[in-house]
Parts: structure tokens; C-alpha cells; sequence
């Protein structure tokens, strides 16, 4: 068997092909704010969101099936089917907040959704909303309108798509409530498999990719903390730093505080010990 063919490098992991039917995804440590990688990463951050991705993966399969194959001893690591991929991710919001707000703001909608009047930000939302984007050429995040993605998906996929996204958001966040933690919204790739069948892809319900915030001393009308990130976002910001490249390197103290959090919000979601996890990966399967 040939070497792993490095297919391409994120800002926080890295996706190999196997083979023509397999993918190598692998979480490393670093850790953004504000859309910058920092120099410093934050030691097992890879590890806490591969255990919690694959968490979800393992209880919704019944829901959604998904392209979790195997997950690596080495906890980062995960062995995914090869799917065609849809050219949108779909965000699944609960709660108005990041663009979603910005653009409710500005006139009452978030792509194409129309929402009641006099929301706050933060406030939760009647009806969780799905608000499809796409990946813009620098790679930001572009939001478009259902309407657009059905065109770039075609109708019966997107409608499954949105269908299978909001199924795994509405089980994840009656999950995380349940446990003290509020889902706010959460972003999904999904791809089609060699059956044609939808099915849900990359990394599922993790702190890089939706917004948590501790249900301890939340209230609309304002931005909600990170469970995750506040911590190292407000100490960044503390040094007087202006937001673009390069980041500061954290001290010791932040990157413990940081390591607790990411920690934290596993052992909440997942009941299960982050130790144990670490001494024998497939414990959340
Ligand atoms: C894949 N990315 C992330 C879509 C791509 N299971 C898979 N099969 C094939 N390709 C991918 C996966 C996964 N996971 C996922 N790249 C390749 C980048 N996204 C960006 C948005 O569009």
C-alpha cells in the first residue's frame, strides 16, 4: 500500500487520500481567533474536537448517515468514506448571532429566511433555520439564499441535505441543552455517496465549527461568551493586538485556561472522561 497523498492542509487539519474510496482527516492543536491561526497551539485541542466529532457521528447514524470509517489510537485522527462533496455548507441556526444577526439587522432576514420582528441579538429563534453559504475565493464564508443553493445542488439533494442537517442540529442541541451548554448554530458539509446517498461529512458539533455558549447566565440583547474561546479571544485582545496577522503567542496560564475549556466542554457533552479518551480513543463510539 503507497503513502497517504496529502489532498489539502486547513487551518486546523490536515485531509490525505488513503485510496480512491478512503480520506485520512487529521485535527491538529492550532487554534484561531478572529480568523488568524496564533503561534501558539493548545495541546490536545486536535484530540477533544476529533472525540467530540466523532461522538455525534456515532449517535446520529440512525439519523443521518455519516462518513466516519475508523477513528486513529493517536485520538486526532479519523478515516472517513471519500464522497462527492456538495459545493455548499449548510449552517444550521438556533439563536441570532455572527452574520445571521448582522444581516437581520440590516433587513430582517437571513438568507431569504424571514424572520419576526423586534428579535434581540442572541434571542432564540422560533424555528431553527437552515442558511446555506459557500466558500468565497479567499475562503471566507459567503451566505447565499436556498434558492441559490438548490441551484448549485439541485433540488432533491438540497432538500435532503437540509433536511439531514437540521436533524443532526435538533438532536445535538436538545443534547448540549440537556447538559448545560446552548448549540447556537452549527455549520455541516455533507457529500453523496457511491449509492447516491446523503450523507453527512467532515466534523460534526465542535467548538470550530459552531457556537456554544454555557446556558449558565445567558441572556438575549447582548453577544453570548464562547464556551470555548472567550478565554483566549478577550487575553488577545487585552494586549492591545488589532486583530490581523500575526496573532500574539499566549502564555502558559492562557493555554491551560484555554486546554481546561476545550476539555471541559468534551467531558459535558460527552459524559465521558477525557483521560479515558485519550488512553483508548473508540470509548465514544
Ligand atoms: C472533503 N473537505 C473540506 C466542500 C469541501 N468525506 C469526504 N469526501 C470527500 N471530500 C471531503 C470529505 C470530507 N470531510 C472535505 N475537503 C474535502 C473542505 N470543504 C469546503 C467546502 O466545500
Amino acid at each position: 500500500m503507497s503513502d497517504p497523498v496529502l489532498l489539502g492542509s486547513g487551518k486546523v487539519r490536515e485531509i490525505y487520500a488513503l485510496d480512491d474510496d478512503r480520506l485520512l482527516l487529521v485535527a491538529s492543536d492550532r487554534i484561531s481567533t478572529f480568523d488568524v491561526v496564533l503561534p501558539t497551539p493548545i495541546p490536545d485541542k486536535g484530540r477533544v474536537l476529533t472525540g467530540l466529532s466523532a461522538f455525534w457521528f456515532a449517535r446520529t447514524r440512525e439519523i443521518v448517515p455519516n462518513h466516519l470509517l475508523d477513528l486513529g489510537d493517536d485520538g486526532r485522527s479519523t478515516v472517513c468514506r471519500r464522497l462527492e462533496m456538495l459545493p455548499v455548507e449548510m449552517v444550521v441556526r438556533g439563536y441570532l448571532s455572527g452574520s445571521g444577526w448582522v444581516d437581520y439587522q440590516a433587513g430582517g432576514k437571513i438568507c431569504g429566511h424571514e424572520l419576526p420582528a423586534g428579535l434581540r441579538e442572541s434571542e432564540r429563534l422560533p424555528e431553527p433555520i437552515v442558511t446555506p453559504a459557500t466558500k468565497a475565493a479567499e475562503g471566507h464564508d459567503l451566505n447565499i439564499d436556498e434558492d441559490e443553493a438548490v441551484r448549485l445542488c439541485g433540488r432533491e439533494r438540497y432538500a435532503e441535505a437540509r433536511e439531514a442537517a437540521l436533524a443532526v442540529y435538533r438532536f445535538a442541541a436538545q443534547h448540549a441543552e440537556q447538559r448545560g451548554i446552548i448549540l447556537a448554530d452549527t455549520k455541516f458539509e455533507l457529500g453523496v455517496d457511491a449509492d447516491g446517498c446523503v450523507t453527512l461529512a467532515d466534523e460534526a458539533v465542535t467548538p470550530d465549527s459552531s457556537r456554544f455558549w454555557p446556558a449558565d447566565g445567558y441572556a438575549p440583547g447582548r453577544p453570548q461568551p464562547s464556551f470555548d474561546k472567550q478565554f483566549v479571544r478577550d487575553w488577545c485582545l487585552q494586549t492591545g493586538w488589532d486583530r490581523t496577522y500575526p496573532g500574539p503567542e499566549l502564555p502558559d496560564d492562557v493555554v491551560a485556561g484555554t486546554r481546561a475549556r476545550y476539555v471541559e466542554a468534551f467531558e459535558r457533552l460527552t459524559e465521558i472522561e477525557f483521560d479515558r479518551y485519550l488512553a483508548d480513543p473508540k470509548v465514544v463510539l
